[in-house]
């Protein structure tokens, strides 16, 4: 090999050396710009004004972690039970029924109820209470129980809701059926500790007379002003009761197949005692009431049928009640003071 020869092979292998060291260069080079765009990319991500979807997803997240955080903090300043007796009961007072009263008036007096429902802000009720108003063409009645039993209710600071339950069209009017509905329906929403069955005219006179649930179930009406504040009859355990949800339950709740007027009240009470439990009852001078005055309803006529039902109940229970209770909820609207639930329960099968 001469030397030239040589050289020149020498030169082509530098060339190729020197072409590979370029190609490394630029492959690096475009690295390290990849690189800078990551960096970019993460910092962009990170600005709270960024509107790109992955900015509101991290945004989102942050907003969620506040609320939870504050959730805490709430649910921390109320983890001090509510005191057994509240302080800010006052007693027996003296009822208005004003004619002029509007639906606005008493939401603007009850500014921290929402949605019928509302929760004491600094302690923790002792029981969350559902109450359940069965309801058809008593609108003047159920606003002058609004603006007496909210206020009433929060001084016992209650975790409370008030449902009431409208019977749709105009077949004869089923009470105890309307308050299975309340009942089942109301369970949908929270897993309330006790259920206040409450007539729509009945507005309570002393705010001693507590709307919770004890170990047996209870009548709240001990007196109204239209019997002269006394027990209409021994048994009686209509107009105003409580049950928790559990000796609810155990009862299967009221029969569906009372329509009209009475009975409906007294076949609960056999419920209650075929279980072993009893009525209790709060003492006379505080379980005190002002019924509305009211005159019969239209489709609410005296149940012909009802001491014949009553015979039955101690059979009838198991299979007339929560479990057979069939009907169709054609609307709930949440309404700043109340739920409103309407509902299609049907009619009588036999002609009432
Ligand atoms: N209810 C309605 N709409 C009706 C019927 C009944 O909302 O059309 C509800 C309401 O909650 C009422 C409850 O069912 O409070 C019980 O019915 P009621 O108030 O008619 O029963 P009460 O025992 O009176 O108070 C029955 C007849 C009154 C006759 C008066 C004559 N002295
Ligand atoms: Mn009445």
């Amino acid at each position: 090999m001469g030397l030239f020869p040589a050289m020149y092979k020498m030169i082509r292998k530098g060339k190729f050396l020197f072409f590979l060291l370029l190609c490394l260069c630029v492959v690096a080079w475009i690295a390290t710009l990849s690189n800078d765009d990551t960096v970019k990319h993460v910092q962009e991500e990170s600005n709270p004004e960024d509107t790109s979807v992955e900015g509101f997803a991290k945004l989102e997240l942050e907003s969620e972690m506040m609320h939870s955080i504050e959730e805490r903090a709430g649910e921390q300043a109320a983890t001090e039970s509510c005191p057994e007796r509240s302080p800010l009961l006052r007693g027996a007072f003296k009822l208005s029924f004003d004619p002029s009263l509007t639906i606005g008036q008493v939401e603007s007096e009850n500014g921290e109820v929402v949605e019928g429902q509302y929760k004491p802000s600094d302690c923790m009720a002792r029981q969350s209470v559902a109450i359940l108003i069965p309801h058809r063409n008593r609108e003047k009645h159920l606003l002058y129980l609004l603006y007496h039993l909210h206020p009433f209710l929060q001084r016992q600071q209650l975790h409370y809701a008030i449902y009431v339950i409208h019977q749709a069209g105009d077949a004869t009017f089923n009470r105890a059926k309307l308050l299975n509905v309340g009942y089942l329906e109301a369970l949908k929403d929270h897993s309330w500790d006790c259920f206040i069955f409450h007539d729509v005219d009945l507005v309570p006179e002393n705010d001693h007379n507590l709307y919770m649930c004890e170990d047996q179930p209870k009548h709240l009406v001990v007196g109204r002003n239209s019997t002269g504040y006394k027990l209409r009859y021994k048994g009686y355990f209509g107009g105003v009761s409580a049950m928790t949800k559990d000796q609810f339950h155990k009862v299967n709740g009221f029969p569906n197949s009372y329509w009209g007027w009475g009975g409906e009240d007294d076949d609960l009470r056999i419920r209650v005692t075929l279980q072993k439990m009893s009525i209790i009852r709060p003492s006379p001078e505080v379980a005190r009431y002002t019924m509305v005055f009211h005159k019969r309803d239209s489709g609410n006529q005296i149940n012909k049928n009802r001491m014949q039902l009553l015979q039955n109940t101690n059979q009838a229970w198991k299979t007339d009640g929560l479990n057979s209770c069939s009907y169709k909820i054609l609307s709930v609207h949440r309404a700043p003071l109340f739920i409103n639930i309407t509902a299609d329960i049907g009619r009588p099968e036999h002609a009432q």
